[in-house]
């Protein structure tokens, strides 16, 4: 991302809306199932089991959902921005089933009441799982229609009751050589870290997805947990996290640490503000052979603009 220019589509990355409609027809035979996560609560599977795939019990959120046709599940899984299996878009489904999943535990610490570990299934219990069918804008110039399935962050925070010294949340990722060989490359200072200012993170738009097209995320997507923040470039949306951290002091993230110039802590889309390298005013839709215009906010204008009245964009970018 640092290094690279937008990069042109290649022929497999095209949408294929017979395969789309197949796989609707398929979810609405099977959304109503009860399955996964409950079984690996109860122990039933064990550690080595391959996750990715297994189906997710959760409702829709129209409200909250584009009607935009969401993309192949194949754009979806084959072109990703994860630099722990490469820096390529193809690395990562390549590259990420070395990467272990289960048991996977999140610690939770900072400026809170009781700090402490949460296993995955815990924190997925403890909340009704969505689908919401979101744009992803990376900073790149391309963009893609997802629908994550999980649970909204704000509904999490409000459970680790964070205290009145709480402004910003701080998120990891995992740090492993063995299962992540990227992070042998100093490409980037490991681990990756991201942050939001905490009304950003209890904005109802905001998500910790656990799944996509209604099954466990693939580990390419940022299995087991991962941030969806869809006004925000893509790079924000922090993939396998590990630590939440709650700070009275915005958190120093990876990418601004990696280029201060040229990516920001917020990061919000902006179609009038270029990248220093590059336009931002227009984007390619994975699959698409057209540019579209981006959207201010990513098209989440109404929803989010409130968050960031009265502050320069230009100089918080
Ligand atoms: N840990 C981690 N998270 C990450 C990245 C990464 O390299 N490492 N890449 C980011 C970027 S630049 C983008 S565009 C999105 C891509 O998400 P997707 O592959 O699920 O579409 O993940 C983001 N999250
Ligand atoms: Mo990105």
């Amino acid at each position: 991302m640092l290094i690279k220019h937008p990069t042109d589509i290649k022929s497999h990355e095209i949408t294929e809306p017979s395969v789309y409609r197949d796989r609707r027809r398929f979810l609405q035979a099977t959304s109503g199932a009860a399955l996964a996560f409950a079984a690996g609560a109860s122990g039933l599977l064990m550690p080595t089991e391959a996750a990715a795939g297994r189906k997710l019990d959760y409702r829709r959120n129209p409200q909250l959902s584009t009607d935009e046709s969401p993309n192949s599940l194949k754009d979806i899984t084959r072109y990703n921005n994860f630099y722990e299996f490469g820096t390529s878009k193809e690395d990562p489904a390549k590259s990420a089933h070395t990467l272990q999943t289960e048991p996977w535990t999140v610690r939770v610490e900072g400026e809170m009441e009781k700090p402490a570990d949460y296993h995955l299934e815990d924190l997925i219990k403890s909340s009704q799982l969505e689908e919401r069918i979101y744009r992803l804008r990376c900073v790149e110039a391309w963009s893609m229609v997802i629908p994550w399935v999980g649970i909204p962050l704000a509904d999490l925070i409000k459970q680790f009751k964070p205290t009145s010294r709480a402004k910003f949340v701080e998120f990891t990722t995992l740090y492993d050589p063995e299962q992540m060989p990227g992070q042998r490359r100093a490409v980037l200072d490991w681990p990756y870290v991201e942050g939001l200012r905490m009304d950003e993170a209890m904005h109802p738009l905001t998500m910790l997805a656990v799944g996509l097209y209604g099954e466990v995320l693939p580990n390419q997507n940022g299995a087991p947990i991962r941030l969806v923040v869809p006004w925000k470039y893509g790079f924000k949306s922090i993939k396998s996290i590990v630590k939440i951290r709650f700070t009275e002091t915005m958190p120093k993230t990876t990418w601004a640490l990696a280029g201060p110039s040229e990516y920001g802590f917020y990061a919000n889309v902006n179609p009038t503000l270029d990248h220093p390298r590059w336009s931002q005013a227009k984007e390619r839709r994975i699959g698409e052979f057209l540019k579209r215009k981006t959207l201010m906010f990513n098209g989440y204008a109404d929803e989010v603009a409130g968050l960031y009245a009265g502050m320069d964009l230009r100089r918080n970018f």
